[in-house]
């Protein structure tokens, strides 16, 4: 079996659920397996392991002072989500450098592999949160006061899992030691190919693909308050029910989204006090909302609050980017150089930690393994051993020719 298939297969049973999806949230026992998984990777690496400010875990492959290439991505999934959504990413990135040991090659520049904390911002609503917190992009106070669906405070979660949150905050010298960065990615979804008709790598019959850039997004709370009584006797017309309002959130969402060519979703609901016979007294709803530009999200939301009558409040936003071209560029190069072909270029709906570096003048980049059909943040995610195999030859050219200076450019 390949490197990689060894490692993903030791990857598996962690965090595990019944309907074979995977609940490896922020600082629970998933996720401290996935983090014993990480370090003892690449102690068997002979890397040099360390755990930052944030808790982000990183491995170095060091061959002189200064900083280097990253690569990696994160380890944590959504509730109930898919085995490759971020561990790919961060195993593909060992295997690569297992290769490379294994060949007896040694890359010219010092090379990282990063495991951002809690990405997808499944337990406390943040999204990329080890990596906004390292560039300076959240606030270390709001971190630790961020709590769980029980209450739990991030700091407590923290401090139960034996780090301490009093150090959350910006990582400036350690951002700046970043020569550049490469995320390796499981596709999500099948978005449309630059310059094609075709959506997808599927489509494209493609195995890998460049992502160029991530499109803008964002994250609000809403809340409508409402009237707490009897279920059975109180009568329709005198009903304040939030729940009815809940569900105008919901409809309205879809026809703002499809009338602006955006993507809007209700995820999360919340209602309490949660009783089968008493009409609810308040109903709580996240509203994610994306699209190609900032302009639709924007009046997605816009029409929600009219329509529904609420008032949405930004919980989160990620602002349109663009992946650096001098590491695009190179990853373009490396497919070319590994398969023969052109990779494809397209967008990334989903938000990632190599966002967040190049948002903060990082030169970064991603590639795309195929989906085949593009399901993700469920159990259903895949993709073939090996498109997943040709992902780390990939990974490891590029390690391989990345120069010592870098010459990475934002
Ligand atoms: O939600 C996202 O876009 C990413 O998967 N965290
Ligand atoms: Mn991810
Ligand atoms: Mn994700």
């Amino acid at each position: 079996m390949s490197r990689i298939g060894r490692l993903l297969e030791t990857l598996a049973p962690i965090g595990r659920n019944e309907q074979g999806g995977y609940d490896r949230l922020a600082w629970t026992d998933a996720d401290a397996g996935m983090r014993r998984w990480f370090l003892a990777e690449a102690a068997s690496l002979g890397l040099e392991t360390e755990v930052d400010r944030n808790g982000n875990l990183w491995a170095h492959w060091r061959r002189q002072p200064g900083g280097g290439l990253v690569v990696g991505s994160h380890l944590d999934s959504v509730p109930n989500g898919g085995a490759l959504d971020g561990p790919l990413g961060v195993a593909s990135a060992f295997a690569a450098i297992r290769s490379l040991k294994e060949a007896g090659e040694t890359p010219a520049s010092n090379v990282a592999v990063v495991a951002f904390v809690d990405e997808e911002g499944g337990r406390f609503g943040i999204a990329c949160l080890g990596s906004r917190l390292m560039t300076g992009a959240l606030d270390p106070d709001r971190a630790r006061a961020l709590t769980d669906r029980e209450g739990v405070r991030l700091d407590d979660a923290m401090r139960a899992a034996g780090l301490d949150p009093d150090g959350l905050g910006p990582d400036p010298v350690r951002v700046a030691s970043i020569t550049a960065a490469v995320e390796l990615h499981v596709e999500q979804g099948h978005l449309p190919i630059d310059g094609s008709d075709a959506a997808g790598l599927t489509a494209a019959d493609a195995p890998l693909g460049v992502l160029t850039g991530i499109w803008p997004h964002g994250r609000w709370r809403i809340d409508v308050v409402g009237q707490a009584d009897h279920a059975g006797t109180t009568p329709m017309a005198d009903r304040d029910d939030p729940v009815v309002g809940a569900a105008a959130v919901v409809l309205a969402a879809r026809e703002a989204a499809i009338l602006e060519g955006a993507l809007a979703t209700v995820g999360r609901v919340e209602v309490e006090p949660g009783a089968v016979n008493a009409i609810a007294a308040r109903a709580s709803l996240w509203l994610d909302v994306r699209g190609a530009d900032e302009g639709r999200i924007r009046r997605v939301v816009d029409r929600i609050a009219a329509a529904a009558g609420v008032d949405p409040v930004q919980e989160s936003w990620t602002a349109s980017m663009r992946f650096a071209r001098s590491e695009t560029r190179r990853i373009a190069a490396a497919v070319r150089e590994v398969t023969g072909s052109e990779a494809p270029a397209l967008p990334s709906g989903a938000g990632h930690d190599a966002g967040v570096l190049q948002a903060a003048g990082v030169a970064a980049a991603m590639l795309a393994v195929r989906n085949p059909t593009g399901v993700s943040h469920a159990p259903g995610e895949s993709a073939d051993l090996a498109d997943i195999e040709v992902g780390v030859a990939v990974l490891a050219r590029l390690l391989a020719g990345f120069p010592a200076s870098g010459t990475a450019t934002a």
